[in-house]
């Protein structure tokens, strides 16, 4: 680069660099580099300042506002305010800024420059190393992405196969319930009439049993002044039975014979009637459903485990086991002596157990064709999320893809989980609190791969949702170098990646052209 006077004029303080060397050329008059004057090239650096801008002494301190340039041989260049130009301090590290004699200094460039070259030789190595690894990280990439596809591909194939296996499944589920849905209800209802008729017969023998009890006068009729005798149709409760009262429970007649007495009477007075053996069992208080009644039971037993829903899993079979452990023992065994399995439904007949059996069977295997398809679709569904995700433009990126990386600090332990979700966790107890979702990547235009952004984390208490900035750098090894929140809810995290490592460089740096 020449630089031009005009260009030069117009700043405050000139420094004269390295490129600049042109204008200071010794087999010709010099021409200040604001034009402003032509000197012999012998007034240059003569302790005497002839220029305006002080172009003519770059060398010294004599003109205000100046810079001087040091050429720092083996180190680097440097320029000063020509102020400090024999001020009696070392500036630069060839000593040429002290030549006065007012102090001696040494030149220690060549020194400065063997250290600053091992340095740079280091970051080369580390860039360099970072850059092979980055090679792989592509590679593997590459090849996570190529695997992948095939799998989707695959996957969706394996799809339609066990999709068409679920309909047959489930084609031959559905035609082994209708008979097998056909034989159990037959089977209930035949039960369900088997347990009527049971009950008629009951009904028949108390009632019978009743109007033995009630004929008192054994004249083959039940008769209003019979009924009286009975206190527990004494309506109002005022002592006595009168005959409206007796009328009322006989049926609006004075007198019944046995057949209109289980027909008419008896269905309308069985709960309220209290024959001898119920009179006899004191205090009355009892519970009416133990067993030792002649009344027949009004409630229905329990449902015994046939006569259970179709598609009853095992699991809730457990749950009635569980049911029967809640029991009280003493009932149990009440009940059992008392009635031993008469009122539970008998057992399926073989035909029907077959269809059951095979209806079972049909649908253990719809369960399993339907899984199958369950699991397929998930997979795809992952696959086409990771095969959606952008991990850089080179696939450098796609194995952070699941892993997570831990900072601790002073108050937190900060989470990086790439791709997914940033996290900050307090140390002295305290729920974790989410810092932002994988939302894209966030660099500049020229580096878009150099940084994250994870946003919609958990809401900041009258604030924004919180939101964190991933900064990445060259590094051999993925690290999450630091965590801060520059503004509130608003996090920065550094990390270090091979990913990052985009160029080589050589592997002996030297300095530059101009430095030398
Ligand atoms: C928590 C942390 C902090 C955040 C405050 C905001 O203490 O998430 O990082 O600044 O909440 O209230």
């Amino acid at each position: 680069m020449i630089l031009k006077p005009r260009d030069l004029a117009s700043f405050m303080t000139v420094s004269v660099t390295f490129s600049d060397k042109p204008f200071y050329d010794e087999s010709k008059p010099f021409t200040c580099l604001d034009g402003s004057a032509t000197i012999p090239f012998d007034q240059v650096n003569d302790d005497y300042c002839d220029c305006k801008d002080g172009t003519d002494e770059p060398g010294t301190a004599a003109c205000p506002n100046m810079m001087y340039y040091c050429s720092n041989k083996g180190f680097t260049p440097k320029t000063i305010p020509s102020s400090r130009v024999n001020d009696g301090i070392c500036d630069c590290c060839d000593g040429t800024d002290e030549y006065s004699g007012l102090v001696l200094c040494e030149d220690k460039c060549r020194e400065m420059g063997a250290v600053e070259l091992e340095q740079r030789k280091k970051q080369a190595e580390i860039i360099n190393q970072g850059f092979q690894m980055r090679q792989t990280l592509v590679a593997d990439g590459k090849q996570t992405r190529q695997d992948r596809e095939t799998r989707l591909n695959a996957l969706k194939e394996e799809k339609q196969v066990v999709e068409s296996k679920k309909q047959e499944a489930q084609a031959a589920k559905e035609a082994a319930e209708t008979p097998e849905k056909e034989a159990v209800d037959k089977h209930k209802k035949a039960w369900e009439e088997v347990k009527a008729a049971r009950e008629l017969e009951r009904q028949k023998e108390a009632g019978t049993a009743a109007f033995s009890e009630l004929d008192l006068d054994g004249d083959g009729l039940v008769k209003l002044e019979e009924l009286q005798t009975h206190l527990e149709f004494d309506d109002d409760v005022d002592g006595e039975v009168t005959e409206e009262e007796a009328k009322n429970h006989l049926g609006d007649v004075t007198e019944v014979d046995l057949e209109s007495f289980l027909s008419e009477t008896w269905p309308k007075i069985k709960d309220l009637y209290q024959g001898e053996k119920d009179k006899a069992k004191e205090p009355p208080v009892e519970e009416p459903t133990k067993g030792d009644t002649d009344l027949p039971p009004t409630e229905e037993p329990p449902a015994p485990p046939a006569e259970e829903e179709e598609d009853r899993e095992e699991e809730e079979e457990e749950e009635e086991h569980d049911d029967d452990d809640d029991d009280e023992p003493e009932i149990d065994l009440v009940k059992d002596e008392s009635k031993p399995d008469e009122d539970a439904m008998p057992d399926y007949d073989e035909e029907t157990k077959q269809l059951i059996a095979a209806a079972d069977q049909a649908r253990a295997e719809y369960t399993e064709a339907n899984k199958k398809v369950s699991d397929v679709d998930a997979q795809i569904r992952q696959l086409e999320k990771q095969l959606g995700t952008d991990f850089g433009a080179e696939a450098e990126y796609s194995s952070l893809d699941g892993q997570c990386f831990e900072l601790e600090t002073k108050e937190y332990k900060y989470k990086l989980c790439p791709f997914d979700k940033c996290s900050q966790s307090p140390k002295h107890g305290g729920s974790e609190t989410t810092l932002g979702r994988w939302e894209s990547w966030a660099g500049p235009e020229d580096n878009k791969y150099s940084a994250m952004k994870y946003t919609k984390g958990q809401n900041c208490w009258n604030g924004p949702d919180r939101s964190t900035e991933v900064r990445m750098t060259c590094g051999i090894e993925n690290k999450l170098l630091s965590a801060s929140e520059p503004n509130r809810c608003e996090y920065v995290f550094e990390f270090e990646t091979p990913a990052m490592c985009t160029k080589e460089v050589p592997n002996n740096p030297e300095f530059s052209h101009e430095e030398l």
